[in-house]
């Protein structure tokens, strides 16, 4: 089954709508990769995989990355064998390498993501994220640009259960696990040039798991259910092809929702560190970052923001 632009249009609000047609596979993914990193003992394998829909399209998930291909964020709090920060007082700006995004300014970006990211600049792949899945990890990039600056991060909900958008957790093999994305941008002086909120960009790409095909689209809301369960092996997922150009700043993303914002309570993370220790630069009075992410944060597993700021 296809979900056509017609279908899509005649919806509310369909998770993460798309002006493209999704095609969907059904359980698991061929296992390709069984971990790009290993943090040990009681974390999750970033494992990779591969599945092929009705239509004989093979996708990776749950996401195809850059992971390798570019240089890690610098650490904020890294407890799989990096730098684990105190506070925002600990910060020292000149040992942070600095990026170029072709540009001669100087800004900063301080991230936590659920659970992996890549950020561009202007264009340019500048960093990844280290620790694509546990343990929760927070990171800042430093980089060079010319204003405007165009932000374009892609963001990975990792999965254990691959092509299902699930995890072994709250004692279901099958539950799904939530996502988002909270940044800060300074200037060279420290002033706040972007914060997530809803002036950005979020465009779904992968969406797992989905107890029933028909419940993406739904009268406004998604049926598909968000319940953990014992064995969601015949459930299935929607993914839509992502653009080859998504990341340049001349990108047309009028068409993309505005990111859905999202509490730190409703994407638990009073009990990190990652978070907790740099609540000055992520609840930030007067630039108070959101917690963004599409429309659905338990089921969009790979979601495409974008931002730019003069
Ligand atoms: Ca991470
Ligand atoms: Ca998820
Ligand atoms: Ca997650
Ligand atoms: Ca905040």
């Amino acid at each position: 089954m296809k979900y056509t632009f017609a279908s899509i249009f005649l919806a509310a609000a369909p998770i993460g709508a798309v002006a493209q047609e999704a095609t969907i596979t059904t359980g698991l993914a061929t296992e390709i990769n069984s971990g790009l990193f290993d943090c040990g003992p009681r974390t999750r394998p970033s494992a990779v995989g591969e599945i092929a829909s009705d239509d004989g399209t093979v996708w990776t998930v749950p996401a195809a990355t850059n992971y390798g291909t570019v240089p890690f964020a610098a650490d904020l709090f890294n407890e799989c064998g990096g730098d684990q920060l105190g506070s925002s007082a600990d910060i020292d700006l000149n040992s942070v390498p600095l990026m170029d995004a072709g540009g001669s300014e100087t800004f900063t970006a301080y991230i936590f993501a659920d659970n992996y990211f890549e950020l561009y600049v202007n264009g340019a792949l500048i960093a990844v994220d280290e620790v694509p899945f546990t343990k929760f990890n927070s990171n800042l990039v430093r980089f060079t640009a010319d204003r405007p600056v165009t932000l374009a991060v892609m963001m990975v909900d990792w999965e254990e259960n691959l092509g299902l958008g699930s995890e072994d957790n709250r004692g279901k093999a099958f539950h799904p696990g939530d996502g988002g994305l909270v940044a800060h941008i300074q200037d060279a002086n420290g002033e706040t040039v972007a914060i997530t909120n809803d002036t950005w960009r979020a465009q779904t790409f992968y969406t797992s798991p989905l107890n029933d095909r028909s419940c993406l689209v739904v009268d406004g809301r998604s049926a598909c259910s968000e319940e953990g369960v014992d064995d969601a092996t015949g459930y299935s997922a929607a993914h839509w092809a992502v653009p080859s150009d998504w990341m340049v700043p001349l990108f047309d993303d009028s068409v993309w929702p505005a990111a859905s914002t999202f509490s730190n309570d409703t994407v638990g993370v009073k009990n990190k560190k990652a978070f907790t220790n740099f609540e000055d630069l992520f609840d930030t009075p007067g630039a108070d970052a959101d917690f963004i992410w599409s429309s659905n944060l338990e089921l969009d597993n790979l979601v495409l923001l974008r931002k730019t700021f003069e």
